[in-house]
């Protein structure tokens, strides 16, 4: 997969690629990265990428010719690569367009600043527009990271077999379950019992039954979505019977 990055602040990348997974991806070669900065592309002598809006108001958007450079550079390193461009517009970003995302070549990146981007280069440039959640940021910059970081770890042979992809809160429609190690006791309180039994069947018992619990405590939305198997639902028929007895 190969990601290039569009910005107006290229350092913000630079502690990003170089850290963690995103770091070993990049050395193993399971991505390649490249930011351009958008400003190497206008073309005035003090390299403007920003204007006043037509039709007045406060603001300022992003000038199109800088930009609309910058995404023609990209697409000749890359020339299969889908355009996004980072907005609070765009639609909602979750763990499966992450999915999407980690199966695609390249990817070419749009950080937004300022108020806005010309809209005849989102209309004729970008093929799709991306927010990660209903709030407004400066720029497009950590949205990007949040992506890239999100879609990498989902490349088969990033994550290493002991921290499988396959296991994540969401991958399955429910949060993954609690987790603990060592000591056995911390301030008194302890591991729970079945998970230093090494009886594997029951372990799976007890993580699934934490994982539908957390759900239904903290999302109780991902459950109404999802689809559940006869063990979940015999699982919550449990708990159906314990409440009731609670209340009678
Ligand atoms: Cl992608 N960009 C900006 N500027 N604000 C956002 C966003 C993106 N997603 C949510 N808020």
């Amino acid at each position: 997969m190969f990601f290039t990055v569009l910005t107006i602040f290229p350092e913000m990348f630079d502690p990003f690629w170089a850290h963690g997974i995103i770091r070993k991806a990049i050395e193993e070669k399971k991505i390649l990265t490249s930011t351009i900065n958008i400003r190497d592309y206008a073309r005035d002598r003090h390299q403007v990428t920003d204007d006043r809006p037509y039709g007045g108001g406060s603001g300022m958007v992003m000038k199109p010719e800088p930009l609309a450079g910058a995404i023609r550079a990209a697409a000749q390193t890359v020339p299969e690569a889908k355009t996004v461009l980072l907005t609070p517009q765009g639609q909602v970003f979750d763990q499966r367009m992450a999915q999407e995302l980690a199966s695609w070549d390249g990817l070419v990146l749009i950080c937004g600043r300022y108020e806005g981007v010309d809209e005849r280069v989102c209309r004729d440039l970008v093929d799709y527009e991306i927010s990660i959640g209903d709030y407004v940021l400066t720029g497009g910059e950590l949205a990007a990271m949040i992506v890239i970081d999100a879609a990498t770890r989902l490349i088969p042979g990033v994550l290493g077999g002991d921290q499988a992809a396959e296991k994540d809160s969401f991958s399955d429609g429910l949060l993954e379950h609690a987790h603990y190690t060592r000591p056995r006791i911390f301030e008194g309180r302890e591991v729970p019992e079945v998970l230093l039994s090494g009886h594997h069947q029951e372990i799976e018992k007890w993580r699934l039954e934490s994982s539908l619990m957390r759900t239904l405590l903290k999302r109780s939305d991902l459950l109404q979505k999802k689809t559940l198997d006869r063990q979940e639902i015999e699982i919550l028929k449990k708990w159906h019977h314990v409440i009731k007895s609670l209340i009678q």
